[in-house]
């Protein structure tokens, strides 16, 4: 084939096609997923929501910070405050869905279907979940390293799709070294360092980072024909009054080792800009911020990455990621997700499992220790 496929953000490809299901899992090599880009439709923003100090929800956008554009080189210390002014959300607490699931009833009336007649649905989407379970999907046919297990309860016509931990990531999670929590701070940090609480202060280097405080966009989008409701932490918005509406106006910050040489360069551009492409991408954040810092933590440089300009920097790299293997996976894994998870049933999980150099496989559960959805929203919905 000759033509190119096309990149271009939110355009549709023709006619979508599938692979042929194989008798148990589904594939994640790359060659079957090397077809045109599927319809990806503009993802719409239709609420969002913060989470406080103390984690609690709030159905607005409390949270909301403001990108302050920093010097080029402007020595930022992130190691700074990790000590005395760190306070750190607790990650063995697995909140799962909860804080959509709330949002979804503080908004029912935006999402629900045309009354209570006809339609056995609560929701007009197929699939909910988080932003960050979609984005692990899209890089799955390029992951060499960690698996994942997804979690899928189908009630009242709706796909919930929500994260299990894996027995290596609970691992990993409770013997990290001190220098890797360490690091684990120094994103956040960054964050202090660029965004202000509003649009006329000026960021605080000064005070307290904690990590339990959020602001997330709650988004609405079609991927071919799986209608999709899903919800991304937000890390702050272009402060010009005239800039566009969410989510265009939305900056996603990220730091990163500074680069010295060319195979930095090239692993920067395989593996760090497929994570940064297929996150932003998905809720349609335009650009990434980057600080660039030392082995000392000091960010040496700042650069800005539109996402639109991701899939041509990396085209010169050997064998490198395709935007359009990331989506196409994607969608059949969300075929392949319909196909199986048929009763619907808010105590029934079917648990979805992928480790790499490995097919899909699923187990289905009934009343188990991986039922996710809470009694409040399900006597809610049914109500
Ligand atoms: O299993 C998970 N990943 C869960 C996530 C389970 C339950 C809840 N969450 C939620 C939290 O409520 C959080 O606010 O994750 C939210 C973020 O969701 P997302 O946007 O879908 O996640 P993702 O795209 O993976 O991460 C976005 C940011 C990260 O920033 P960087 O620049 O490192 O990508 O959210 C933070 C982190 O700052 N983050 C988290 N915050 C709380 N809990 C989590 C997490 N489990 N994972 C990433
Ligand atoms: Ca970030």
């Amino acid at each position: 084939k000759h033509s190119r496929p096309n990149h271009h953000p939110y355009k549709s490809g023709p006619t979508p096609r599938q692979n042929p299901p194989s008798s148990q899992g589904l594939s994640t090599r790359r060659e079957l997923y090397e077809r045109d880009f599927p319809v990806y439709k503009q993802p719409v923003e239709v609420g969002c929501f913060s989470l406080d100090s103390e984690r609690r929800f709030f159905n607005d956008s409390r949270q909301m910070r403001y990108y302050v554009e920093p010097d080029r080189n402007p020595n930022f210390d992130l190691r700074d405050g990790y000590k005395d002014r760190f306070i750190k959300r607790d990650d063995s607490v697995k909140e799962k869905l909860d804080h959509i699931l709330r949002w979804i009833l503080a908004n029912r009336s935006k999402l629900s279907s045309r009354g209570a007649t006809a339609s056995p649905r609560a929701l007009d989407v197929d699939i909910v979940t988080w932003r960050g379970h979609l984005t692990k999907l899209l890089t799955s046919p390029y992951e060499t390293r960690e698996g994942w297990l997804l979690a899928v309860t189908r009630f009242r016509g709706t796909l919930y799709i929500s994260e299990v931990e894996t027995e290596a990531a609970r691992r990993d999670r409770e013997n990290r070294e001190e220098r890797h929590e360490e690091m684990m701070y120094w994103g956040y940090k960054f964050e202090q360092y660029t965004c202000a609480d509003n649009t006329h202060s000026v960021p605080d280097p000064g005070g307290v980072v904690n990590t339990n405080e959020a602001f997330c966009t709650v988004v609405q989008t079609r991927l071919a024909d799986h209608r999709l409701l899903f919800s991304g932490e937000v890390d702050c918005r272009d402060k010009d009054p005239n800039a566009p509406a969410p989510p265009a106006c939305y900056i996603e910050l990220k730091t990163s080792a500074e680069i010295c040489t060319p195979k930095q360069r090239s692993n920067f551009h395989r593996f760090k800009l497929l994570k940064w492409w297929a996150q932003s991408f998905l809720p349609g954040v335009p650009r990434v911020v980057a600080g660039f810092r030392d082995h000392e933590g000091v960010v040496v440089t700042v650069d800005t990455f539109p996402i639109s300009k991701m899939s041509h920097l990396i085209k010169n790299e050997h064998n490198c990621w395709k935007p359009t293997v990331c989506m196409n996976f994607c969608c059949d894994f969300l075929s392949f997700v319909k196909r199986i998870a048929t009763e619907d049933n808010p105590s029934v999980v079917y648990l979805f499992s992928w480790e790499p150099h490995r097919d899909v496989t699923y187990s289905v559960h009934r009343d188990s220790q991986y039922s996710f959805l809470p009694h409040w929203y399900v006597e809610k919905m049914t109500s």
